[in-house]
């Protein structure tokens, strides 16, 4: 009787700003980084969207327009590779908002912060693709009020698919935790729930994140050759 082919290897990876850092993409907490710019409370929450939604939908349109304009690194099509690979299952679980894991040939990623790509009607909830310029005085395609939005997870807002990642992270053999710097929950305590399940965890990143002392292993360097190199 032929070997029954080994299960599939069940990896779960979570990508920070830091993968998309040698696409050009700023991350959020450099010395050059976006929330030097900007507070967070004005610009990545609901609040700060109803006082001044101008500011914070031009914050969003600019950063659309260095996202389409950037090109996928190396990271991410060593990701996308892995993901095609028939011995591995596995599942890309992103905070970052822009597309270039897709780009980078990834086929089944989870956007937990969404994604610069798509817009909502607050009052009717329902969704469309984002123009390149979103507008307050835009009205909803389906309802007509002015109540579009972005479709990011501001601060105090609950991320998409959290049952989904807990259930993919406790049934996983590995995580690992690419370019991010563990500040940000339910995003930074994945690590804690995977070693709680008994999962081995990898952090690879440029310098160790905030905590990296939770994880089994930890890889430090630019992840457009780090992650080639792991993925090899
Ligand atoms: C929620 C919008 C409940 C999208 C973002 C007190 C204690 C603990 C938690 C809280 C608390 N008070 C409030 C909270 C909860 C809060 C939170 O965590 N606050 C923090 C500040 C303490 N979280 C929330 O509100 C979340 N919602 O908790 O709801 C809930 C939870 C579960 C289930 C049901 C209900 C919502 C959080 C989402 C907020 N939205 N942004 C956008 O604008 O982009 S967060 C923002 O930070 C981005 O999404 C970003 O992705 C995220 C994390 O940042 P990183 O990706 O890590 O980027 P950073 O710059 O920090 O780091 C980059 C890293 O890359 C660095 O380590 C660097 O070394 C590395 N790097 C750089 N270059 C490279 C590199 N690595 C490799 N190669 C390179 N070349």
């Amino acid at each position: 009787m032929a070997k029954p082919a080994r299960a599939p290897r069940k990896i779960v990876i979570l990508t920070g700003a830091g993968i998309s850092a040698e696409s050009g993409i700023r991350t959020f907490r450099a010395e050059d980084g976006l929330w030097e710019e900007h507070r967070i409370e004005d610009v990545a929450t609901p609040e700060g969207f109803e006082a001044d939604p101008d500011l914070v939908l031009d914050f969003y349109n600019k950063r659309r327009a260095v996202s389409t304009g950037a090109q996928p690194n190396p990271a991410h099509i060593a990701l996308a590779q892995l993901e095609a690979d028939p011995r591995f299952e596995v599942l890309i679980v992103t905070q970052n908002v822009d597309d270039l894991h897709e780009r980078g040939g990834a086929r089944n990623v989870i956007h937990m912060h969404g994604s610069l790509y798509g817009a909502i009607c607050h009052a009717c909830k329902s969704r469309w693709p984002a123009p390149e310029i979103m507008r307050a005085s835009d009205p909803c395609p389906e309802c007509g009020q002015m109540a579009t939005r972005p479709d990011i997870v501001w601060f105090g807002e609950i991320p998409y698919r959290m049952d989904e990642i807990w259930t993919a992270l406790r049934a996983a053999d590995l995580f690992v935790s690419i370019g991010t710097s563990g500040n940000v929950y339910p995003a930074a305590g994945f690590v804690q729930d995977a070693a709680r399940a008994g999962v081995a965890t990898l952090e690879l990143n440029l310098d160790p994140s905030t905590g990296t002392s939770r994880f089994d292993e930890c890889r430090h360097g630019p992840a457009a050759t780090l992650v080639p190199e792991w993925v090899k």
